[in-house]
């Protein structure tokens, strides 16, 4: 049923009626917002009840993706997007008298999550959905998402997120669906007709409300579910004494200690911290989770032990790990089930990806903590643990040595990683060479003893959002010369690949990116009073700020520019235009330093008189999903620049190729398939491989002073750091500049330098041929479908879930 903007002018004006009690002219841009959701929701509900049904009917197997981040971003765009509306709203919209955009934009982000974890999450769940797959997504309603950063004096300060100030629009509360999770206590063990019975005491109880959100398929009328719980308290669990004074006050503690679990996302990417809230939140993300799971599957008179055929959980990271113990305890002790049934069970249910090999960033919970909040769930590990290292010693005598670095439980912690790899069928990684690097090194004992569990997938990201919505001209241009099958099926974008050297294809790719810039430079202009050129080269670095993602060393080659053209004013170059994005974790030094040392190259390079007008740098504040979605499609260049091995996949790296950026960047995560898709001609590879990197950590022959002694460029961009030329005479550099020094520079900056730079050289080099550089960014969008989350959701669900799309028939 096609709408008209007539027929939509109508229905808006009526919700606006109906809900505020406003005409048209009297409405607010929130109102207008909050109606055009409003009449969305009339017609997403319908088919998400069908959808919901539809999957009991026909007992299609799900898969649930327990995630501690869902970084959805703003909705609004993509669900008109997926429902074909997007262009017919916006049309009605400016028929009003109102600029969609503005519209658009008073949906608040929904940050909750860090960076390309939860980011990957979202776009999984946009692609299960568009693919008609039954999927269910599991996480946390915080009330405060990823802090709002602001650059103050050049220096970051971080803001509560308080996204929901405003109603949130798509979420549904079901009251009716509420679970009660317990904390702490004390297990009373007793025996009842020769069997172990536990009996849990004295605990603490939290109600978990789920909050449902609809995700709506493109082009079809699935909509899945993400449910979101949130950690509430009611009076009936609170026992009043008449008799004592302060029940009130003890009241309000009580309800405050409740709702702090799901208060905050912990603003820590790639950095494990063991703080008990956390703990908590992760727990209670997995046991609600998993009871309204079994809840459900019960209501359908499914038997138990075939739980695997009707269910996969898939975690994602260790952070829902507990599911594994968790799963136990509901099997063993409220199923009453025997050990090893409920073992097969859970084994054959849950899946584990890993996302890092960093080593603080894996997770290793302290016994004692852990024993107080779970006293029966540490039992369980016990047993898991016992039984376990058992099975190494009699069938693995030859890792026996190991069976202490191996082990669940040791030298009084919980490895979360061992746990997750013991308790579940499939073991991932993210990307070829993360895949190789956790088999051959981080993981190599368990790849041995379970190598069948090992695989690969390689990320995605959702081509809807990323081009279709992002970049509705490029889409346009796409799909004038190769029809839009490609929107279906994003491989067949490579049929843009024989255009690639067609001068008239190529100047409509010209002037898509060039349109883009220049809206990007009006926003620069309007939130930043900076002039940047729209013919310079838009060169991005946009990610979390982390010693390996090495934005510093970014820094030093447009330091070493600077220097360069003060030597030389008459250098040859085209002008550049360098954007940072990225926040830092709030108790992450190093990396806050780094975004003040930007902030002030920034400020003396955008004022210097003569290279200013070839070179501008500017830090964008507040990185998120709708910023990302601004500076993406008017990139040139994308600087996926990790210390090789760091990385385990990325996923900005596969943005940006999709809208036509060229990638500088390291052999590291995805970046190696993405040059084996596109061909050495059409990416800059340079630096240190990780085999190299490797090499040197066993060695310990690397030695950062050498290249600081040998290569005059360094040390003039160093020495910047100490003599206080970038700070004035409050800040200095120092400590950056002995973190390389004297720490020996641990990922590799230095050393990496040269490569870095005549590789850039390389770059400019190429932009100067207009037609070569389009044929190369016409190559890597051709590319870029391999890197579409449907590719990778096809293969999770084919490898790991077996799962099968469901239709779902219009509820009309
Ligand atoms: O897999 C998604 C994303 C990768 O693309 C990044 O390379 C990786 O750094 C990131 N990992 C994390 C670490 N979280 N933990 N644990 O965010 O995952």
């Amino acid at each position: 049923m096609s709408i008209t903007v007539e027929t939509l002018s109508q229905l808006l004006k009526e919700k606006l009626t109906s809900s505020f009690g406003k005409s048209l002219e009297e409405a607010t841009t929130k109102e207008v917002f909050q109606s055009t959701c409003l009449i969305m929701k009339d017609s997403i509900h319908p088919n998400w009840q069908m959808t919901q049904q539809t999957y009991d009917q026909n007992e299609s197997k799900q898969v649930y993706y327990f995630s501690m981040e869902f970084l959805l971003g703003r909705m609004i765009e993509t669900n008109l997007l997926n429902m074909g509306l997007l262009d017919i709203y916006k049309e009605t919209l400016t028929s009003l008298g109102f600029n969609p955009e503005d519209v658009f934009r008073e949906e608040h982000d929904a940050g909750l999550g860090n960076g390309g974890l939860g980011r990957l999450a979202a776009c999984f769940l946009d692609s299960l959905a568009s693919l008609e797959l039954p999927g269910y997504g599991m996480g946390i309603r915080y009330k405060y998402g990823l802090f709002q950063q602001k650059v103050v004096n050049g220096y970051q300060v971080e803001l509560p997120d308080y996204w929901l100030e405003d109603e949130y629009m798509w979420e549904t509360k079901r009251d009716d669906k509420a679970i009660e999770v317990r904390f702490g206590g004390t297990v009373e063990t007793t025996v009842l007709n020769g069997q172990l019975q536990f009996q849990h005491h004295d605990y603490e109880r939290v109600l978990a409300i789920p909050y449902d959100v609809p995700i709506v398929g493109y082009n079809n009328n699935t909509v899945n579910t993400l449910r979101l719980w949130s950690a509430e308290s009611t009076t009936n669990h609170f026992h009043f004494h008449s008799s004592r004074g302060h029940d009130y006050y003890h009241y309000l503690d009580y309800k405050r200690s409740i709702e702090k679990i799901s208060e905050f996302l912990y603003p820590d990417d790639s950095y494990y911290e063991g703080k008990v809230l956390r703990l908590k939140q992760q727990y209670f993300l997995v046991s609600a989770g998993l009871q309204s799971i079994i809840r459900r599957y019960k209501k359908q008179n499914k038997p138990l032990h075939q739980l695997s055929k009707h269910v996969v959980i898939q975690i994602n990271d260790t952070h829902p790990s507990l599911v594994v113990p968790e799963l136990m305890r509901l099997l063993l002790d409220e199923e009453k089930l025997g050990w090893n049934e409920a073992w097969s069970i859970t084994q054959e249910t849950v899946a584990y990806t890993n996302h890092t090999t960093l080593s603080e960033a894996l997770e290793k919970w302290p016994e004692d903590m852990f024993t107080t909040l779970f006293p029966r769930l540490y039992q369980i590990i016990e047993e898991i643990n016992e039984r376990f290292c058992k099975m190494l010693w009699y069938d693995y005598p030859e890792l026996r040595e190991k069976i202490p670095e191996m082990a669940i439980l040791a030298y009084g912690q919980i490895h979360m990683a061992h746990l997750a790899m013991v308790g579940s069928f499939s073991i991932n990684g993210v990307a070829k060479l993360h895949t190789e690097i956790l088999k051959d090194r981080v993981m190599q004992p368990f790849y041995t003893v379970f190598p069948k569990r090992f695989n690969n997938k390689t990320n995605g990201i959702t081509h809807r959002r990323w081009l279709l919505n992002v970049n509705p001209n490029l889409a346009n241009v796409i799909s004038e010369a190769i029809g839009t099958e490609w929107i279906h099926q994003p491989e067949q974008l490579t049929k843009i690949i024989p255009f690639s050297t067609d001068s008239s294809f190529q100047e409509s790719i010209r002037k898509v990116k060039h349109e883009n810039k220049k809206r990007l430079a009006s926003y620069i202009k309007e939130h930043y009073n900076v002039i940047i050129d729209d013919q310079s080269i838009v060169d991005v670095h946009i990610k979390r700020l982390h010693g390996y993602k090495r934005q510093l060393l970014n820094l030093f080659h447009i330091i070493h520019l600077y220097n360069s053209y003060k030597e030389n004013p008459a250098l040859e170059m085209t002008p550049r235009t360098f954007i940072f994005g990225a926040k830092a974790a709030p108790g992450y030094t190093f990396a806050k330093q780094v975004i003040k040392l930007i902030n002030a190259v920034a400020e003396k390079i955008n004022n210097h008189p003569q290279v200013s007008k070839n070179l501008k740098v500017i830090f964008l504040e507040n990185y998120q999903v709708s910023l990302a979605e601004r500076i993406i499609p008017a990139a040139d260049v994308s600087e996926q620049i990790s210390t090789a091995s760091k990385e385990a996949s990325g996923t900005g790296n596969m943005k940006l190729m999709m809208n036509g950026a060229l990638t500088i960047g390291t052999q590291d995560g995805a970046n190696v398939e993405i040059s084996e898709f596109v061909g050495n001609d059409n990416i800059f590879t340079f630096g240190l491989t990780s085999e190299e990197v490797f090499a040197y950590q066993q060695s310990g022959e690397y030695n950062a002073r050498d290249y600081y002694n040998n290569d005059r460029r360094l040390r003039n961009v160093m020495d910047l750091f100490v003599n206080q030329h970038f700070s004035g005479d409050d800040v200095d550099f120092k400590d950056i500049f002995y973190s390389l020094l004297y720490n020996n520079d641990e990922y590799f900056v230095l050393k990496d330098f040269d490569s870095y730079i005549d590789t850039q050289k390389h770059v400019d080099q190429t932009y100067q041929n207009q037609s070569d550089w389009l044929s190369k960014s016409i190559v890597n969008i051709g590319h870029s479908g391999a890197f579409s989350s449907d590719r990778t959701i096809k293969q999770y669900a084919q490898d790991i879930w077996n799962i099968r799309p469901t239709k779902i028939e219009s509820h009309v």
